[in-house]
């Protein structure tokens, strides 16, 4: 059994996000479950099994996978003949992974020292900084792809696109970029599930 651990409007939205681009809701059961959030609400569920109370967690028969691009992986390795993912051996594998890593290495790390506002040499010279996170995207997409990789739509789109869902301050005034993004949040995926976690948040905090 597979079952993904799931807070609505949290860093788990973007792994719903993928189990539908996926079609797999059908393999996977989501367990709504309570977090302490920022403005002092919420509180850990005993229940989920992240090590800190975190999530997403997927718990795949009592084998525990956490962080997103971790989950993404697996998930593409569980469901190798799925939409939006690139299985092993196809030719933007690695490039996929790679998107996937680098969201998780310095992407996210990258916009929580911006939200701080922490500088630091070893942070530029270990992780650069968000202006090279978006070069690094807009080189991606200076051909004139609709999508980060060439061949088209893949979940890695979403978890990239994930903290400009939640920070649309940071979005760059770069028109591929934008257009991007537009593209991103208007897939059927991201309006479903964010109307869904809308609904489910009010029942959990
Ligand atoms: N790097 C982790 C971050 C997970 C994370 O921080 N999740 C937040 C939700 S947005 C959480 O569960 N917070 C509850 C807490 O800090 O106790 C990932 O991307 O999976």
């Amino acid at each position: 059994m597979i079952t993904l651990f799931h807070s609505p409007n949290s860093r788990s939205t973007a792994i719903v996000m993928a189990l539908h681009e996926m079609e797999v809701t059908d393999r996977v059961t989501l367990r709504l479950t309570e977090i302490p959030r920022a403005d002092g609400t919420g509180r850990a569920d005993p229940a989920n099994p992240h090590p800190e109370g975190k999530v997403p967690l997927l718990d795949h028969d009592g084998v525990h996978v956490w962080e997103r691009p971790a989950i993404l992986t697996y998930l593409s390795d569980l469901f190798p003949d799925a939409p939006g993912i690139r299985p092993t051996g196809h030719s933007q594998r690695g490039p996929f992974l790679s998107w996937l890593t680098y969201y998780g290495d310095v992407v996210e790390p990258v916009f929580i020292m911006k939200a701080a506002e922490l500088e630091h040499p070893y942070i530029t010279a270990g992780l650069r900084g968000f202006d090279e996170v978006v070069a690094r995207m807009a080189a991606a997409l200076a051909d004139g792809r609709e999508y980060l990789l060439p061949d088209g739509f893949s979940t890695a789109d979403l978890l990239m696109a994930s903290p400009f869902m939640w920070f649309r301050d940071y979005l760059p005034e770069h028109p591929a970029i934008r257009a991007w993004f537009g593209r991103v949040t208007a897939r059927a995926s991201v309006q479903a599930v964010g109307a869904q976690d809308q609904l489910d948040a009010k029942k959990v905090a």
